[in-house]
């Protein structure tokens, strides 16, 4: 693993509808990620929070099929170049969030130095709505169908470019509640889906075994998109789309220690921790125990 890590805070409420997973990134930072990332020895660049214009009363009584577009656009173009220029640094990218609309500008900055990227979702959803199929007009919904190229320009072209990454070279992990338009999607394109379904019957050690030989065979980069709610909200309860019947803190300990011992990763995001939702900021907590994993506590 890359023993440089850059830390971008990402303040992002505007991609959804429940207000105080702006402030993600502070409880991530206050449940200790950098003392503990410092302990495993990696050299840590925290480059604060990127600012996120609000929208005025006038903007946000707007009656619009895409709730915020302006400011969550704009502010994705923002994250965007900075994590290119993280990337430049030869630095790993670690994006703390914030809703999860943040992943277009987390893979618009990072896609640009891969030929094939590859792509871990590990979320409750799909995140594969456009503004033709969204439910709820809110872009946390979309943030992977955005990457892929489906949707409106303005989302689907951040830094100039599309789609940022290739159906095939995208696993989802922990799925329990797609929309019917996701799942019409994931179906034509084949995009490779461990339901909890499969979790529950092959266990989740032989789904992450899976998933990294089939990623390391095609890829060139592998990001992690880690959404709070593929835990169980018993264990992650600090989430504004909260969904029974997920990963437990211990199968997610596993995948994230996995995914050290394959040394495959190359930029991550932990993202929809909301502290105002939360139980004495325990999500923020298991964000900083898995983070930990992830950087092979185990292993150092
Ligand atoms: N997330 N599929 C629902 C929608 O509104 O499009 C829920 C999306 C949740 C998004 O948790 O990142
Ligand atoms: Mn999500
Ligand atoms: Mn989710
Ligand atoms: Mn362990």
């Amino acid at each position: 693993m890359n023993e440089n890590i850059s830390i971008i805070g990402v303040p992002m409420d505007l991609g959804q509808c429940r207000r105080g997973v702006d402030m993600g990134p502070s409880a991530i930072r206050y449940a200790g990620v950098i003392e503990r990332l410092e302990q495993l020895k990696y050299d840590i660049d925290d480059l604060g929070d990127i600012s996120i214009s609000r929208p005025d009363r006038k903007q946000r009584e707007q009656k619009n099929k895409l709730r915020n577009l302006p400011q969550v656009a704009e502010a994705n173009e923002e994250l965007g170049k900075m994590v290119d220029e993280e990337i430049k640094k030869q630095r790993f990218p670690l994006i703390l969030g914030g809703d999860h609309s943040i992943a277009i500008g987390s893979l618009a900055g990072i896609s640009k130095h891969y030929e094939n990227l590859g792509v871990i979702w590990y979320d409750a959803h799909g995140d594969l709505n456009s503004d033709k199929t969204s439910p709820s007009g809110n872009i946390h919904g979309m943030p992977l169908a955005a990457n892929l190229g489906v949707g409106i320009e303005r989302l689907t072209h951040i830094l100039g470019y599309s789609p940022k990454i290739k159906p095939e070279n995208v696993v989802i992990i922990g799925a329990r509640c797609l929309d019917p338009g996701e799942k019409d999607y994931i179906r034509d394109l084949g995009i490779k889906v461990y339901t909890m379904h499969e979790i529950d019957l092959m266990g989740l050690p032989k789904v992450m075994a899976e998933t990294i030989d089939y990623l390391e065979a095609r890829t060139d980069g592998l990001h992690l998109s880690l959404d709070l709610d593929g835990l169980d909200p018993s264990e992650a309860p600090g989430v504004g789309t909260p969904v029974i019947g997920g990963l437990t803190y211990r199968e997610s300990h596993l995948a994230m220690e996995m995914l050290a011992e394959s040394n495959l990763l190359t930029s991550a995001e932990f993202v929809e921790v909301n502290p105002i939702l939360d139980d004495k900021n325990k999500t923020a907590s298991v964000a900083v125990g898995l983070i930990g994993s992830l950087f092979g506590e185990k292993l150092k």
